[in-house]
């Protein structure tokens, strides 16, 4: 009886010591990156790089004149007058093309990775 117990012990043990490493990692993973895109002088600033669904995009727009940042796909469309800023969230993965409707000549674009 008592080898079954030690060997009982030894994996739950082991068990444990596999789980609680590994519980980490993945829980920092999940949390959403928050990337600000800043809208001035008639252009979106650089792009955010490394975002992933469920990530937060802030935009803000420190133009004197009023933008949208504007999905193609229609996923996002945020109307701020100067000064103003907003969040969207991140749903889908692949490339994003967005623009502002007031001002066709102001793109940008994102690549979106699975989460
Ligand atoms: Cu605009």
């Amino acid at each position: 009886m008592a080898p079954l117990g030690v060997a009982f012990r030894t994996s739950a043990l082991t068990a444990a010591m596999l789980l609680t490493p590994l519980a980490l990692p993945s829980s920092a993973a999940a949390k959403p990156t928050v990337h600000t895109v800043v809208m001035d002088k008639m252009v979106f600033a650089k792009a955010p790089t490394g975002v992933r669904v469920g990530d937060v995009i802030v935009w803000v727009n420190k133009d004197i004149f009023q933008h949208t940042a504007t999905a193609r796909d229609r996923s996002f469309d945020v109307d701020l007058a100067p000064g103003k800023s907003a969040r969207t969230v991140v749903r889908k993965t692949g490339l994003v093309n967005y623009y502002c409707r007031y001002h066709p000549g102001m793109t940008g674009r994102m690549v979106v990775a699975a989460k």
